[in-house]
């Protein structure tokens, strides 16, 4: 496809590529009757192109009849990638499907968590349906806590969907959300869910009785498959379940109930996503540190919000093996916060020029000596009002000069808060972090743990259930 056309040969950034002219076309996107080309897919929505409307209807409608007819436990054999949060970071779902492998080779299990905080998660959406609708069976997406109305509603996924589609696309992508099942078994080995286990898992056949198809609910077992999170390396030794305050909702559960429901069922390990991880990965090892993990928590959205400065992984089953692939991040087009448009954001830069400029004619009109250039709103201003008052003119240039410094102010403190949001990125999608604590920032020497430890503590708010 044409990419989109320069004509006066002014484009500032020329190593990117322009994003193509037109939306993908449907004779491109379904080379074979009903199944989309998911690479086609994929390479129009890295260059930043935009599908039709019907085509995401269409992937949707697709995707919700396979789903729909799927178990909430589904069954999966290796060789198999399981996937953790993606959180909206299309550039690095790209990238960690190159290098884990092509679909035909590999199954995938994602583990929930595709949208909301991150800008692209639309085409996260778009290409895991597309690759969904080509392989139903090799792919499983399982539904995470941010697969559903409340959350994409309270962070970015919404506003997302219907600034790039419109509300008719978000609420077809919700029921899609809907069907997703909630629980994998691999291999006969591990069971995996996004967050956790449940005191109201006793066996895995009670995940049948789920009914599924549905907002999830503020507790019980549907709530703790999504939200449920392990305890600490010490208390998971000394704690069965115990309340989850980090989230407000659900529990933290240890190494006893974990153990029992995994020798129920012969099983290994549980694998899990929904906690960032500064290597991607983490290996619950309750038995010591040499013991096989009774909990493994997979992160695969690498510098997570643009911020966390941690690795992604993916964990592989392969020949009877487990193993870790780490991945850094990808560079993605570059987006100004909350999406705001270039000329909304700029206007307070020009309006703050604009007064300036104001401020220095009004000060020359009062008197050619005595000007200070600089702030009107402090000494300056005294200064011109005492000039002005010595002269006759008093009254209006006061006044004048008096709504300039106001204006001055306002306009000042837009721009300073627009620069501030350039720093707070996609930190904040919603500005609920204090922009005070963020402006303290990141510590001055580089130093990745503690930027993590930073990123974790000031956006810990984000991580719980939204009240
Ligand atoms: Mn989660």
């Amino acid at each position: 496809m044409e990419p989109l056309l320069d004509p006066c040969n002014d484009r500032q950034v020329t190593s990117v590529e322009p994003p193509p002219s037109l939306p993908l076309s449907d004779e491109a996107m379904w080379s074979d009757m009903d199944v989309p080309d998911w690479e086609v897919v994929r390479d129009h929505l890295k260059k930043e192109g935009k599908l039709q409307k019907e085509q995401v209807m269409r992937l949707c409608e697709t995707v919700l009849e396979i789903t729909k007819k799927e178990p909430t436990l589904v069954h999966m054999e290796e060789p198999i990638c399981i996937v953790g949060d993606i959180h909206g970071q299309y550039y690095d779902l790209c990238h960690l499907l190159e290098k884990a492998g092509k679909p035909k080779k590999i199954n995938y299990l994602f583990l929930g968590d595709y949208v909301d905080r991150g800008i692209f998660s639309m085409e996260v959406v778009i290409l895991l349906l597309s690759l969904k609708i080509n392989y139903p069976e090799k792919i499983v997406l399982l539904r995470g806590n941010h697969e559903c109305r409340n959350m994409t509603q309270h962070f970015t996924f919404r506003e997302e969907a219907i600034r790039k589609f419109d509300e008719e696309v978000y609420q077809t992508v919700m029921d899609v959300f809907d069907a997703m099942p909630l629980a994998a078994v691999v291999s006969k080995k591990y069971l995996a869910v996004h967050g956790g286990i449940s005191p109201d898992l006793k066996k895995l056949d009670s995940l049948e009785s789920i009914n599924r198809f549905t907002e999830p609910p503020t507790d019980g077992l549907f709530c703790d498959l999504l939200w449920a999170d392990p305890l600490d390396d010490t208390e998971a030794l000394e704690c069965d379940y115990r309340d989850n305050q980090d989230r407000e909702c659900s529990y933290m559960f240890g190494r006893k109930p974990v153990k029992k429901l995994l020798e129920k069922h012969d099983l290994m390990s549980v694998v899990r996503a929904h906690q960032v991880q500064i290597d991607g990965y983490k290996m619950h090892r309750w038995d010591g540190e040499s013991s096989f993990p009774y909990v493994v928590t997979i992160f695969s959205a690498p510098n997570y919000c643009d911020y966390y400065s941690n690795k992604a992984a993916v964990l592989i089953l392969k020949d009877d093996k487990i193993s870790i692939k780490q991945y850094d991040q990808s560079e993605h087009p570059y987006f100004l916060p909350d999406q705001i448009d270039v000329f909304s954001w700029s206007l307070p830069f020009l309006a703050d020029k604009v007064i300036t400029m104001l401020k220095s004619l009004l000060e020359h009109g009062i008197t050619d000596e005595d000007m200070v250039d600089e702030d009107l709103e402090s000494e300056a201003v005294s200064k011109v009002l005492e000039t002005a008052e010595r002269s006759k003119k008093v009254g209006v240039i006061k006044m004048k000069v008096k709504s300039v410094a106001r204006m001055h102010k306002i306009f000042r403190t837009l721009k300073d808060e627009n620069e501030l949001l350039l720093q707070i990125k996609g930190m904040a999608p919603d500005g609920k972090i204090p922009k005070g604590l963020l402006l303290e920032g990141r510590p001055a020497i580089r130093d990745t743990f503690k930027e993590f430890a930073q990123a974790k503590k000031l956006d810990e708010v984000n991580e719980r259930y939204p009240k």
